[in-house]
Formats: structure tokens, sequence, C-alpha cells
């Protein structure tokens, strides 16, 4: 038997294998095809007569007839046992595939609460480039042109004069820019410092910064939206607290703080002992930057305000270093379900 009869041969007994219908059909065709006055053996037997120019290709063939035939014959074997193809083998009722699910970064997630907390207060979210001009960034906020923030120790400048963003405070002038008052808008976003990183810094940190403008808006104002913020966030039992401060951009200017949540102002561990945890900076818009984006000063009054969200999520979660924020092992971010 030459090489391509040996081959028809074969592929004559894979069609019996595939048709045959249970385990004595199959072990029939494996008999007539392996067995001992089977196919295989008379093949075996006949190649000493051949051309000993072909026989080496006789015997590869011979040797592929063998291992073919087993492998469609235990291939089929197991169908048969299974009860089917191996797609009709399939158990209907086995519970699905299990995906881990992905959560909300724990500074999404602070950014998410605080602005549906000023939604409820009536402010829409307003957001801007990452990369801002000197003037949008600095001089619209009254900052003195020899401010040490806007120094290369403490800003990103880029070659082009543009600078990553300190805060988010442009966003807001450029909304002030672009329309009439009244604005009730927070502004949350990535700003960058060159800061070296610590426990409580990061080159890369977060900003929620508000701002209100109408006629009539007061100090009381807010004092009142802190204080729904305060409870909102950390529960109704804390109070307020606010310090006389200074910025270029708000005249008078307050630092505020929460009493502290894990003693209750009784003074621990987290608030050092002074019962007080600071928060962040306010204060009413400067008419000078009223000025700048052509709001007539004599009319409206604003306040405004800016709080790091990476030091909230801190508070709030008691993470004891911003770094956790930033390593995305999801041993630390999966308990922020
Ligand atoms: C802080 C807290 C603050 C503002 C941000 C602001 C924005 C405009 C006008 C006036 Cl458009 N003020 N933002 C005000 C007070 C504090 O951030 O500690 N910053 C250094």
């Amino acid at each position: 038997m030459n090489a391509s009869e040996i081959i028809k041969l074969k592929q004559t007994g894979i069609q019996a294998i595939a048709a045959a219908g249970g385990e004595q059909e199959l072990e029939a065709v494996r008999v007539a095809y392996l067995g001992r006055k089977g196919h295989l053996p008379s093949i075996m037997k006949g190649l000493k007569d051949e051309d000993p120019a072909e026989r080496g290709e006789i015997g590869r063939e011979a040797n592929a007839f063998k291992n073919d035939l087993m492998n469609a014959i235990n291939a089929r074997r197991t169908e048969l046992e299974s009860g089917g193809t191996e797609a009709d083998a399939l158990d209907h009722s086995l519970p699905g595939q299990w995906h881990s699910c992905g959560t909300l970064h724990p500074v999404n997630l602070m950014i998410e609460e605080i602005t549906q907390i000023f939604r409820r207060l009536g402010f829409t979210v307003a957001d801007g480039p990452d990369i801002e001009t000197e003037y949008h960034n600095f001089d619209a906020l009254n900052t003195p042109s020899d401010h040490p923030s806007r120094d290369i120790q403490d800003t990103f400048w880029l070659d082009s004069g543009a600078l990553l963003r300190t805060q988010t405070s442009p966003v807001q002038i450029r909304v002030m820019e672009s329309q009439p008052p009244p604005v009730r808008i927070i502004a949350p976003g990535r700003c960058y410092r060159r800061d070296t990183t610590d426990a409580t810094h990061s080159a890369n940190f977060h900003q929620v910064e508000g701002l209100y403008v109408d006629q009539g808006v007061s100090l009381a104002d807010l004092k009142g939206d802190l204080t729904y913020l305060a409870h909102e966030l950390m529960g109704p039992d804390v109070r307020l607290r606010f310090r006389p401060h200074f910025f270029p951009f708000t005249e008078p200017s307050v630092e505020y703080d929460f009493s502290c949540h894990m003693c209750g102002g009784d003074g621990c561990r987290t608030c050092k002992n002074s019962g007080w945890i600071e928060i962040s900076g306010a204060g009413m818009v400067d008419p000078r930057v009223f000025e700048k984006v052509g709001y007539d000063p004599d009319v409206v009054t604003g306040y405004a305000f800016g709080m790091g969200v990476e030091r909230m999520a801190m508070i709030k979660y008691g993470v004891q270093d911003i770094r956790h924020l930033y390593e995305n092992d999801v041993r630390f971010l999966q308990q922020f379900k």
C-alpha cells in the first residue's frame, strides 16, 4: 500500500469513528483498523515488499495512520461518555464565572460626595484646563508678581510660559469672564505644586473650590454653607471654627476647622490634643478680582473657598499617609466599596 492509499484509508477510518453511535460500534472500528487482524498490521507487513526508496515515506504515513486514528477514537469515546459533543456537555446549572468589579477611587468618591452636597445647595460643576496661563492662575487672583507661590520652586512652569494650575481658582475666573453674575459653582480637579512628597504632601493633588457671587452674598452665607457641608460630610455633631487669615484673592479671609470627629473636641492623637482639625481656607472675593473679570464690586459680592480632596479623604476615612492614595494597592483600594 503506498503513502496516498494509507492517507485515504485513514480518512475513511476517521469518518467511521465520527459516525460511530456508541461504544460497541467504536470498538468495532478500532478492531478493523488497529486490531491484530486489521488494516494497520497488514500495512506494516506489506512494508518490506515496497520499493526501498518509498519505504521511509510509507513508514511515516503508517505511523501517522496509527496515531491519528488512536487520537480520533479517544476523542470520540470521551464525547460518547459525556453524552454528546463537548458543547452539548455544558452544565447550564453551574454558577457563572466570577469577575472582580472595580470601585471608585477614594479621591473620586470624596469629590463625588462633596459635589452632591453642593448640588443640593444649588451649585453646578465647572471645569477647565490643567495647563493654565499665568494670568488665570495668578494675576486675575490678585497675586502679587513677587508672591512666593509663583516661584519655580513652587510652581511647575512650562517652557511656553504656561504652567500647571496650582489650584482650581482659574476655572472660576474663566466662568466669571464668560458669563454675568449670579454664579454658583464648584470646581473640582487636579492641581500641581512643586512639593516634595511626604505623608501629607503630593506634587499632584485634588481640590474642590467653590464660588458664590450675587447681590448681597455675605460671610454668613459662607459660614452657613460650610456648616451644612461639615454636617453632611462628618455628621450633625461636628462644630466649625473660623480664624482670621490672609489670601490675596479674598478679603476678609479665613481658615476654618472642624471639631475633631474622633474625640468630639476633647483632644486626642488625631487632633494633636487641640480638639480641632484644620480643613481649609475661604473668604469674601476681593473686589480687585471682580474688577479683573469685569464684575462691578459695588453691585455684587461673593464668597469663595478651597479644600484639598486628599486631605478630606484622609480625615474622613482615617488614612494616615497620602501616598496610600497613589500607590494603587488593591488591598487598600478595595476597602472603599
Ligand atoms: C486655600 C484655600 C481658597 C479661594 C481658594 C478663590 C477663587 C476666586 C476668587 C477668590 Cl475665583 N478666591 N478661591 C479662596 C480662598 C481660599 O483656597 O487655602 N488656598 C490657599
